[in-house]
């Protein structure tokens, strides 16, 4: 063994443990395997790009036009309006299926889009998922193809929602707005729905010259840093009505607040908002003093009330696994890495995340795996930000882990609990799949030149909203 493959063994049990390297199939020190290392860039790549298309085509062969593919049962089910499909999974594809180089599904699915895309429906759609994945695909499609039928449908999908924003009294939008009749419902929306907004409808404003958008997603943000306490902390919802706070648990950066504050970073980021900049320092700032700790040698976020700071709970939930690439990105990067590496002692333990831990004693609270990005989605960003193959090593593995544990003969699916074995499994591709746990292996193993790795940006959904290159993208 050569000194450096002796010191990246090192490393890497260091960074995933034991189970960790075994679950990856990597070598563990001391045991007789032999020393593999991480496989060639492009042979991983190639195989990421495999699984996706093991996925896309179940859906294609049971799904096709339909929200999201049931792969264990191979049916469908829609996800805003029942009986109603908006082809969900095709539009979070698109710029997935285009950084891939899969230009002919690309244009299948382009194709579906412009035939068959139908807004005038008769039942309440949800504003945030709507936005993060419908108004966002089909932008991201624009950019990826530059056709500009998807720019005028992702206008016409964004025209949809604004109800919600225009009918508030605080400017805070409502939850759900019916397409047919325009009527608004759902007064009291956590804070992640009413500031996740401001990237898509920023990236619209810019490419269709109506400022509206990007004014609407400011003045919602800006109803919430007026809210806050004197300890510059936030509750968890609000009545849009009344301006007041009917959850006063700060849970930052869990759900449901999780993405307000991943957005007031990519609004400086990608328009250079000041307010968004001075936003996010204060309320990262907060965070730091009152919701960080160290328990049991790793990184959480405990949940507080947000007047007195007052200790309500301590779980964590795997949609905040990310969060360790935005502490990063504004600046923290120790905080970001050690955060990020408390989630990969947890994958250690859990091959695939379940939902929520206790993590006093890392005992899985909710024993579900939705198929869930967001700790690739940190592993991506951090290792675009600093380099450092660790984040590799961890996100190869989690992908050999998904491989093993969620793959399924139509492609992957969810699992219901993954404490026992063999894990139960259940029957569902959450369509957001398709934006995002492939993208991002995709990116961090493929060097594509499709994609601009100094100045990409992607949304919480992982649209890619900046630095999409190639023969047919188009600048934001
Ligand atoms: C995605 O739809 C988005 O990332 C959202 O912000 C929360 N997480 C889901 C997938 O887990």
């Amino acid at each position: 063994m050569t000194v450096q493959n002796f010191h990246r063994r090192q490393f890497l049990r260091g960074a995933l443990g034991t189970a960790g390297l075994a679950a990856a199939g990597l070598a563990v020190p001391g045991t007789a395997r032999a020393a593999t290392g991480l496989p060639p860039d492009a042979r991983v790549a190639a195989e990421v790009r495999a699984e996706f298309l093991h996925a896309w085509n179940g859906y294609k062969k049971y799904a096709w036009g339909h929200d999201q593919l049931l792969p264990v049962s191979a049916g469908y089910q829609e996800f805003f309006v029942d009986g109603h499909s908006v082809g969900l999974s095709i539009i979070e594809a698109l710029d997935t299926l285009y950084v891939m180089g899969l230009d002919d599904e690309l244009a299948l699915g382009v194709d579906w889009v412009k035939k068959n895309l139908d807004l005038d429906i008769d039942g309440n759609f949800h504003v945030f998922e709507w936005i993060i994945r419908v108004v966002g695909g089909l932008l991201a499609g624009y950019l990826a193809t530059g056709d500009k039928e998807l720019l005028t449908l992702s206008k016409q999908a964004a025209d949809k929602i604004m109800p919600a924003f225009a009918q508030s009294p605080t400017g805070m939008p409502y939850q759900y707005v019916n397409f047919h009749t325009g009527a608004e419902s759902g007064a009291t929306p956590p804070v992640a729905e009413i500031g996740t907004n401001i990237l898509e409808f920023g990236v619209l404003s810019r490419l269709t010259g109506d400022g509206s958008y990007y004014a609407a997603a400011k003045k919602a943000y800006q109803a919430v840093v007026d809210r806050r306490s004197s300890l510059d902390l936030l509750g968890t919802t609000l009545n849009v009505e009344t301006g007041k706070w009917t959850d006063p648990t700060d849970q930052a950066p869990n759900p449901p607040a999780d993405s307000f504050y991943e957005y007031l970073w990519g609004g400086w980021a990608l328009f250079g908002d000041d307010d968004c900049l001075a936003w996010y320092r204060l309320f990262t700032a907060a965070m730091k003093k009152y919701l960080v700790e160290t328990y049991g040698g790793h990184t959480w976020f405990k949940q507080v009330n947000f007047q007195t700071g007052a200790l309500l709970s301590r779980d964590q939930s795997e949609l905040a696994a990310f969060y360790g690439e935005i502490l990063a990105k504004g600046g923290d990067v120790a905080l970001g890495q050690s955060y990020y590496r408390s989630w990969a002692y947890v994958a250690g333990k859990y091959p695939v995340l379940p939902e929520e831990i206790d993590y006093t004693t890392l005992a899985a609270t909710s024993k579900g795996n939705q198929l869930r990005p967001e700790y690739v989605n940190g592993a991506f960003d951090l290792w675009v930000l600093l380099r450092d193959d660790y984040y590799k090593a961890t996100s190869y593995a989690y992908f050999q882990n998904m491989k093993r544990y969620n793959r399924v003969a139509n492609g992957y699916t969810i699992v219901n609990d993954v404490t026992i074995r063999p894990m139960a499994l259940g029957d569902l591709f959450p369509a957001y799949s398709f934006a995002e746990n492939f993208k991002y292996w995709w990116l961090i193993f493929s060097n594509t030149s499709r994609y601009d790795y100094q100045t990409g940006y992607l949304s919480t959904e992982g649209k890619v909203l900046r630095g999409l290159r190639g023969p047919t993208a188009v600048t934001s």
